[in-house]
């Protein structure tokens, strides 16, 4: 089974700065434990500072993948692009963000991604992607099988 899991901007910076927030975890490290976690899955791990970088993956994941786990970063708040990409987005698609979206500031609080993905998780931290991906293959063996 392959799964892509994409991730938005500046979430290359993980592990450099703000670890309050974030964690001291890199992303490369955080894509190895997923790597670990799941060795049945085959996974391609994709990060995009740029919104139609992120919408080309997505529209052409069907062709290869039977899911996507996304932390579309500060694209969350406000990219109605990226939102319709995935409504349109045959497989399904669970939302991650590591740190709680909820209790942050106002503009961070509403995700208009959320709406058109199958779930959300968000608060846990890095480990946030494991139980995503744990969450999209509870929808691919429910309803896409
Ligand atoms: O909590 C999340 O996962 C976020 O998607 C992270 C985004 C933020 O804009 C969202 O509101 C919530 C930003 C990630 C930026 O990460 C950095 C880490 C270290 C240094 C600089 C940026």
């Amino acid at each position: 089974m392959k799964i892509l899991i994409i991730n938005g901007p500046n979430l290359n910076r993980l592990g450099k700065r703000d670890p309050g927030v974030y964690g001291r975890k890199t992303l490369a490290e955080i894509n190895e434990e997923l790597r670990q976690s799941f060795p049945q899955l085959e996974f391609t791990f994709l990060q995009s500072n740029h919104e139609g970088a992120l919408i080309d993956a997505i529209q052409q994941a069907e062709a290869e993948y039977q899911g996507i786990v996304i932390n579309p970063g500060a694209y969350s708040h406000y990219s109605l692009a990226i939102r319709d990409a995935i409504a349109d987005c045959p497989i399904p698609v669970v939302e991650v963000h590591i740190s709680n979206i909820a209790a942050r500031e106002e503009f961070r609080r509403h995700s208009v991604i959320s709406a058109v993905c199958q779930g959300t998780v968000a608060g846990f931290g890095p480990n946030g992607y494991a139980l995503a991906v744990r969450g999209l293959l509870s929808q691919i063996k429910t309803k896409k099988v």
